[in-house]
């Protein structure tokens, strides 16, 4: 799948762009099983450990994360995609058809962030310690990387593993709010980064509910938040990174990789093993370091 010629100019006019069911559920569900299988394994070690009082085992994807919170949130900490490390969330990162749609915009050369999440977004109130890192403000993602990256573009790919909703938060965006480029913002212990009240465009946003299959393209600059989860079940996503192969991530302490080369194939990364191992080290590496680059408030 290619993008038109209009489409491509409607994200570069618009900072976004919304491509309906790109995939198929086929592409989905390796990442949704991955995911109820891991679900499962742990609800019966929390179960043994007398810390949930039933499996839950007849709930459906949506439902069941949430009942198992409720009584206990260890696991959700485990979950985004750095941690869990599982085979078919990284074989997802170079689906072909995601791969196709991202050369549209990003060229033949591509190089997979590290600044990427699988988040399960829980019903407001259950996430532990009173604020779910899901719920994010006005921010750019560019606001989230560091100075190194500010003048190259990186695409961000938002996509629903289940369907994302206005009553569940799905993402809002200021049409057309990137052509200012980087804006100031500030960070808040518990609130997360987000753009300076004074900075804030002054654009009518647009609330994005998606199905599955369908993909949402932002530009860096594009400014986007997403709202509480208002409902009782889980909106399960996935928001991915991709850019020009050699540019800086602005996570230069996670492991980005070659997802796609047309002039030199055998760079890309297709070794599961070693990517598991790239952020293993990573992650015990790189503790303490502050992603974001803005002064508390
Ligand atoms: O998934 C969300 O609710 C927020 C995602 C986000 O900010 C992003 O994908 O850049
Ligand atoms: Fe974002």
């Amino acid at each position: 799948m290619t993008l038109t010629t209009r489409q491509i100019e409607q994200f570069q006019t618009e900072g976004y762009l919304l491509v309906e069911d790109a995939l198929a559920l086929a592409d989905l569900a390796p990442i949704i099983d991955e995911y109820a299988t891991y679900i499962d394994r742990r609800a019966h070690e929390l179960l043994a450990e007398g810390r949930i009082s039933q499996l839950y085992a007849d709930e459906s994807f949506e439902r069941r994360l949430a009942c198992i919170c409720r009584e206990d949130a260890e696991l959700y900490r485990e979950l985004d995609i750095m941690h869990l490390r599982g085979r078919a969330s990284f074989k997802f990162l170079r689906n072909p058809t995601l791969l196709d749609i991202v050369e549209c915009v990003v060229g033949p050369e591509i190089t997979c962030s590290p600044i990427q999440h699988i988040r399960p977004k829980l019903p407001n109130g259950l996430a532990p310690r009173g604020s779910d890192p899901h719920v994010v403000p006005w921010h750019q993602d560019a606001g989230v990387a560091w100075a190194e990256a500010d003048a190259h573009f990186i695409l961000t790919v938002w996509l629903p593993l289940t369907e994302a909703t206005d009553e569940n938060g799905c993402l809002q965006i200021m049409p057309g709010g990137h052509i200012d480029g980087l804006l100031r913002h500030h960070t808040r212990r518990g609130a997360g980064t987000k753009i300076v009240g004074a900075e804030l465009p002054r654009v009518h946003p647009v609330t994005l509910p998606m199905r599955p299959g369908s993909l949402l393209l932002m530009h860096n600059h594009l400014p986007h938040r997403s709202t509480k989860n208002q409902t009782d079940t889980v909106r399960w996503s996935a928001d991915l990174r991709y850019q020009k192969t050699g540019t800086p991530t602005g996570r230069p302490y996670h492991p980005a990789f070659v997802a796609r080369s047309r002039a030199n194939p055998a760079a890309e990364l297709n070794d599961y093993a070693a990517w598991c191992e790239m952020w293993r080290t990573a992650l015990t590496e790189s503790q303490g370091i502050r992603p974001h680059r803005w002064s508390e408030k």
